[in-house]
């Protein structure tokens, strides 16, 4: 089943036609119209004129996170604000933070892509969709919500949170289908599991999950504790949220990206040299149709590996395989991106604490959890003889991690020196969570 069929099946000729085509628009637009590329392009000594073929994309410079950081907010838009009709944006605080913005015509192809990757689950007006991704500035809720309209099914926009809610409408709507990150499908089954609620009982037949790495094994247990298919799909805010690359039905090796809308390229991320299709890399985007937000040769940071052999399904667009990995040091907690520089903005903004920390990511049943370990600094330890006071910086640091980065995570205020010196966020963090 297609949503559009015509593009979806599109010869790849044909499709790489469009792709050129698409993408020079946008070189010009960008050029013409955003500051950081016109920078970007001259000093690399291109003009988009010269880009004549899907090869001489390699000539263009990468556009990065920290483009993006040191354009906030909206340094980046290819429009004016009275074009832009919705803004997301991740996590962190300001300057740490990335904010997307979206005209009503990427509103349209979102939906459409959205729908898309619905009709590639197997649904239709008929389902209905337990929304269980976060509504707000995360993409999750509202891509997959209006997605879900734009095919006719009833969608419940439940959002995350409150389990035992969402188990009780689970067992009363009798949802046909349901979205959210794969932990939290493992997390609700605990629930219902405790409730006494069997999940392979409920009308569920699909559940489209993402947002976070998981793997076969998941997948597998999920499909069992709930009797469903269980489908990945990949997204990811800066290149317009999820929809970006979808799971079929009738594949299940890898997701389908909607290479109409999306070019991409894998590169070594050490050296970003490109890569031979098919081989494991940093996955690269560049947006083909978006107008506020358009990017060119975005470095994604998630690793993974093009299929290009055809598809059983008849969608001519290229697969990825699953993102296991990352080529930087972003952690997904609970579907929230955060970059261990984003907490340390935050520490270095609570006075009374030194610089060291230690970040300890585990799971607490089927959810990630997060202890922060933070050393005082001296003159705190022996000034603050109370243990309100040490506490006072403990409550500050949780209620800090939570307004700006959206997790709940334990502190543990430490004694200066006592955690080792490591150089390299890497070392600072241990995540102990297996995927
Ligand atoms: O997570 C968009 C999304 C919402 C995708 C709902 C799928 C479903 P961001 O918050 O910007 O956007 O996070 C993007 O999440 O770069 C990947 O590292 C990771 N990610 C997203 N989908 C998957 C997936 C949304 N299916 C970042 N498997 C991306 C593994 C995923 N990782």
């Amino acid at each position: 089943m297609f949503y559009n069929e015509e593009f979806e099946t599109l010869p790849r000729e044909a499709l790489r036609a469009l792709q050129i085509k698409r993408l020079q628009q946008v070189l010009q637009r960008v050029y013409h119209t955003v500051g950081h590329y016109k920078k970007s392009l001259d000093a690399a000594r291109v003009k988009p004129d010269d880009i004549k073929s899907l090869t001489d994309l390699h000539k263009l410079p990468f556009i990065t996170r920290q483009d993006l950081q040191n354009n906030y907010p909206f340094g980046l838009f290819a429009v004016p604000m009275s074009s832009v009709v919705r803004l997301h944006a991740s996590s962190g605080t300001s300057g740490r933070s990335t904010v997307f913005g979206y005209t009503k015509r990427d509103v349209e192809t979102w939906s459409e892509l959205m729908a898309r990757s619905l009709v590639a689950a197997g649904l239709t007006k008929n389902d209905i969709i337990h929304n269980a991704f976060g509504y707000g500035l995360f993409t999750g809720g509202l891509g997959l919500h209006f997605g879900a309209e734009k095919i006719g099914a009833s969608v419940i926009p439940m959002s995350g949170g409150n389990s035992k809610r969402q188990i009780m409408i689970l067992q009363d709507f009798g949802p046909t289908a349901i979205c959210c990150t794969p932990s939290y499908a493992l997390h609700l089954a605990e629930q219902g599991a405790a409730l006494g609620v069997d999940m392979k009982a409920l009308k569920l037949r699909v559940g489209i999950f993402g947002a976070e790495p998981w793997n076969k094994a998941m997948c597998d247990e999920i499909e069992k504790i709930y009797g469903i298919t269980a489908l990945d799909i990949f997204g990811l805010s800066e290149v317009m949220g999820p929809g970006i690359a979808m799971e079929c039905l009738e594949g299940r090796n890898g997701m389908h990206i909607f290479e109409d809308h999306f070019l991409v390229e894998t590169i070594n991320p050490q050296t970003g040299e490109v890569l031979p299709e098919g081989a494991e890399g940093e996955l690269v985007f560049t947006t083909l149709t978006k107008e506020a937000f358009p990017l060119v040769r975005y470095r994604s940071g998630d690793i993974s590996r093009l299929i290009t052999e055809p598809c059983r399904c008849g969608r001519s667009h290229i697969k990825m395989e699953r993102v296991l990995k990352r080529s930087d040091d972003m952690l997904i907690i609970r579907g929230i991106n955060v970059f261990p520089a984003q907490i340390e903005a935050i520490l270095t903004g609570i006075e009374g604490l030194e610089p060291r920390y230690q970040l300890i990511v585990d799971k607490s049943g089927a959810l990630d959890s997060l202890e922060l370990r933070v050393e005082v600094s001296e003159k705190t330890f022996s000034e603050s003889g109370s243990v309100k006071a040490l506490q006072k910086i403990e409550k500050r640091i949780v209620k800090d991690m939570k307004d700006y980065l959206g997790v709940a995570a334990r502190v543990k205020l430490v004694e200066p020196n006592t955690l080792q010196q490591s150089q390299g966020t890497a070392a600072k963090v241990i995540d102990n969570r297996r995927i």
